[in-house]
């Protein structure tokens, strides 16, 4: 048996359109864990608030200053970048991440401007690569039910519409290790069935190697 101190957190991504449910659920999912005595953080991309680069962001996101598509991409990505470090210590440390939007985001959010995927795609390689991603996918009528969208930059039906053709695809090509769930299904039963898979990739991953976006 391996001691405790060699195991490591597991990487764990929540993906979708805005108002899928994402928040929810991996608050749900870090109150879970935690109340069973699994080290957990919870973090959100972009983050936005410790460091000068999430404050472009920010004022990006809110419509307070303008950049070019390519420019606003490759901030978003050395946001992940600037945090690399700290993450795979927490991970290495035996903690559990629980991540609320990620490279995928990234890649979907500017595919949909119209920009190519492959280029999208490059300043991810090398971050960590999440041992699960739980992509929350809405129907878009379902979305427009949700009710109005709030006044960020990219808050508009028909934009999602594009992010989340973009997600499917991502799918299509990550399956492995992606679980696509129906982000309409009663939220208790939405952390039912993520616990449950969470709970078993724990134990999985705690002593793999931490993997790399190739
Ligand atoms: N977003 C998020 C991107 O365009 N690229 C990225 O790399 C990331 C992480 O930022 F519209 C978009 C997605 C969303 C906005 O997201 C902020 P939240 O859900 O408010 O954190």
């Amino acid at each position: 048996k391996i001691s405790n101190a060699m195991q490591r957190g597991a990487f764990i991504v929540f993906e979708g359109c805005d108002r899928s449910g994402k928040t929810t659920q991996s608050r749900l999912l870090v109150e879970k864990l935690q109340a069973n005595g699994v080290s957990t953080v919870h973090l959100n991309f972009p983050e936005r608030k410790s460091s000068q680069i999430g404050q472009v962001i920010n004022s990006y996101l809110t419509n307070s200053q303008d950049l070019p598509d390519e420019v606003i991409h490759l901030m978003f990505s050395a946001n992940r970048w600037e945090h690399l470090n700290r993450m795979r210590k927490q991970l290495e440390a035996g903690t559990t991440l629980v991540v609320d939007r990620y490279s995928y985001s990234g890649v979907a959010y500017t595919v949909a401007k119209g920009l190519d995927l492959n280029w999208c795609y490059a300043p991810e390689r090398g971050l960590l690569k999440p041992d699960a991603v739980f992509y929350l996918k809405t129907e878009l009528d379902e979305l427009a039910k949700r009710g109005s969208y709030g006044t960020e930059r990219y808050e508009k039906l028909e934009f999602q519409r594009k992010v989340s053709s973009v997600f499917d695809c991502l799918y299509e090509r990550e399956s492995s290790y992606w679980h696509r769930l129906n982000a309409s299904d009663k939220v208790e039963d939405l952390h039912q069935q993520i616990a449950q898979i969470s709970e078993k990739l724990l134990e999985q991953v705690a002593t793999q190697p931490l993997d790399k976006l190739t």
